[in-house]
């Protein structure tokens, strides 16, 4: 299947959580690592969390949650400035960001070692498998936690939608989130958008197995 093969029906449901990654105080412009544009995310994740709330989806949070002697800060050898110590300021979600109550929240990389994705050092994959069977994936950043996030989710096998339109790269090198996207292409993603979703109606399946599920079908 080519990258122009998106199904025509996409069903959001009990099976199918949505994935934000990092959007934190401290990968925002003003913060300790921007990522340029990372607040721009935050309206376009609004919309895809609304949709997934109104269809009883799974939402999960990540949160990059350091110790103050993060193996990956400069002051340990690492290769970047101190950022998202766990508790301070800079480690909170974007204030506009919509957490809905029965969002699930995952911290990753809280102790020395840096994980970039958060299936590392967690039994993460075992448990989402009872469930979820789909992610969708968006957030911050492109070119490091949402690529290795959604690497590691297609090698667990999941069935992986990259937000396109909602994560941003921090882009140490021009092209680093292009690059990104396309091995993420190459591996088994798949690109969607919002309108893919938006305006898409909402129904409750009929048939047993899939009652819990609500479906959401493109208006073609
Ligand atoms: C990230 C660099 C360092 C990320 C986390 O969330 O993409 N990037 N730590
Ligand atoms: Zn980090």
């Amino acid at each position: 299947m080519g990258p122009e093969s998106l199904p025509m029906t996409i069903t959001i449901g009990k099976m199918t959580a949505i994935v934000v990654v990092d959007v934190q105080i401290d990968f925002c412009p003003g913060g300790a690592l921007p990522v340029p544009e990372g607040d721009k995310v935050v309206p376009t994740l609004n919309e895809y969390i609304k949709q997934f709330a109104a269809a009883g989806a799974p939402i999960i949070f990540t949160r990059d949650w350091h110790p103050t002697d993060h193996s990956s800060f400069k002051s340990q050898g690492g290769p970047w400035p101190p950022h998202c110590v766990q508790n301070t300021e800079g480690a909170k979600f974007h204030p506009s960001l919509i957490i809905p109550p029965d969002a699930q929240i995952v911290s990753k990389a809280e102790h020395r070692d840096e994980a970039y994705s958060f299936f590392q050092g967690t039994n993460l994959a075992e448990k989402l498998h009872k469930q979820i069977k789909t992610l969708f994936v968006g957030g911050l950043a492109t070119d490091y936690c949402v690529k290795e996030t959604v690497l590691d989710a297609l090698k667990e096998n999941f069935e992986v939608y990259l937000l396109e339109d909602a994560c941003r790269g921090v882009e140490v090198n021009p092209g680093d989130s292009e690059m990104a996207i396309r091995m993420m292409v190459a591996k088994g993603a798949k690109r969607i958008t919002l309108d893919k979703i938006q305006g898409a109606q909402i129904i409750t399946a009929p048939t047993r197995p899939t009652r819990t599920s609500s479906h959401v079908r493109n208006r073609k």
